[in-house]
């Protein structure tokens, strides 16, 4: 008897590679609004690129992280169906964020990535939809987390800083003033920002791009030891689908940010459910979790696209939590040759 094929029976190993093509053509897609000015295009051509390759893919990916609801942007959002959504094709959760780091394209500053993430579900859902606008969010990397299961005192996102400190330098078999900690440069991060100078640790801020950010601690080469500070809630799921096949962890938890936004949350959940600290199992559940990110600007995570000539050059990073498998991908596309699937131009594709 034939084995049965491992595309059918872990369709993700084949469809990864999708997501591939999609961040990369959404950062191909974006590219010339480096430095222009113009936020919403750059974004609005990502959102048609990441659209252009779906609308050619055998799936059924329904968005439940999306984008755009916080500052009326072009988006892909919440609810929307991506994939042909054929009879047998398979089903999966998809967060998404075609650009994480808009303002930075826009002005032509680094740290702007193209990056989705999906599970496959049979039924329910995976990701978790947080309903703040903002989390306070903690990082750490692999080695942090195997210390703490061989006994090391555990992280927790309510200790005094200089304690995290200590003991993620402890595990990392360093000093605290060899530590390097990155955060949002934001006024609501003065508070950190003057407790690991007091502390005496290395602060690397950055302006815009939470998800790089808090990847960086699991990636071993980032130079970066901790991701602190108030971002994102939707960039936190997308953290979470990384850190799943990286070995790291993220303590995170909802962040109100204003009373107004605290009382409509409240009609939503309880005080108990906000106050909740989630970690990366919970917030992306089960062993499903493609993550797969392409650099548009330099970022720690990834190099950004570069054009030589009539070729371009784009590096992604391609992961899935059940493997652990992490892949670089640096694809040379030569653009006299290549198509970039766009929905605005595919009249004949099947939109779902
Ligand atoms: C956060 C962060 C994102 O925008 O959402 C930030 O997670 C918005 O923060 O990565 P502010 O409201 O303080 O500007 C990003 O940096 C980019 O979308």
């Amino acid at each position: 008897m034939a084995m049965p094929s491992l595309t059918a029976s872990d369709p993700e190993r084949t469809i990864e590679f999708e997501f591939v093509r999609a961040t990369e053509n959404a950062a191909l897609n974006s590219l010339h609004w480096l430095g222009r000015g113009e936020k919403e295009l750059a974004d609005a051509a990502a959102c048609d690129a990441i659209y252009g390759v779906f609308d050619l893919v055998d799936i059924a990916g329904e968005v439940v992280i999306g984008e755009g609801i916080k500052d009326n942007a072009p988006g892909i959002f919440l609810g929307e169906h991506l994939g042909t959504w054929r009879v047998g094709s398979p089903r999966f959760d998809i967060a998404l964020d075609p650009i994480d780091g808009t303002s930075n394209i826009a002005a032509g500053m680094p740290n702007s990535i193209s990056v989705m993430a999906a599970s496959e579900t049979l039924s329910g859902h995976a990701m978790q939809n947080l309903p703040t606008f903002y989390a306070h969010k903690l990082a750490y990397g692999p080695a942090v987390v195997e210390a703490i299961a061989k006994g090391a005192p555990p992280i927790s996102l309510d200790d005094p800083l200089e304690e995290t400190l200590t003991r993620v330098a402890k595990a990392l078999d360093k000093r605290v003033a060899d530590l390097v900690v990155m955060t949002m440069n934001r006024p609501r991060h003065a508070q950190f920002i003057a407790d690991v100078r007091r502390i005496g640790a290395s602060l690397r801020l950055i302006t815009d791009g939470d998800i790089t950010a808090a990847v960086s601690p699991s990636l071993h080469d980032s130079g970066i030891d901790l991701y602190l500070g108030i971002g994102g809630s939707p960039e936190g799921i997308l953290t979470a689908a990384a850190l799943k096949a990286l070995g790291g962890e993220m303590l995170l938890r909802m962040w109100p940010r204003d009373e107004e936004e605290r009382t409509r949350v409240l009609t939503e959940i309880s005080e108990t459910e906000l106050a909740r600290v989630w970690r990366c199992e919970e917030l992306v559940r089960g062993d499903s979790a493609i993550f797969c990110a392409t650099g548009i600007s330099d970022s720690p995570l990834l190099p950004g696209v570069k054009l030589i000539g009539k070729k371009a050059v784009t590096h992604s990073i391609l992961m899935r939590s059940k493997s652990r498998t992490v892949r670089y991908i640096r694809a040379v596309h030569d653009l006299e040759h290549k198509t970039l699937h766009l929905r605005s131009v595919q009249s004949d594709a099947h939109v779902p």
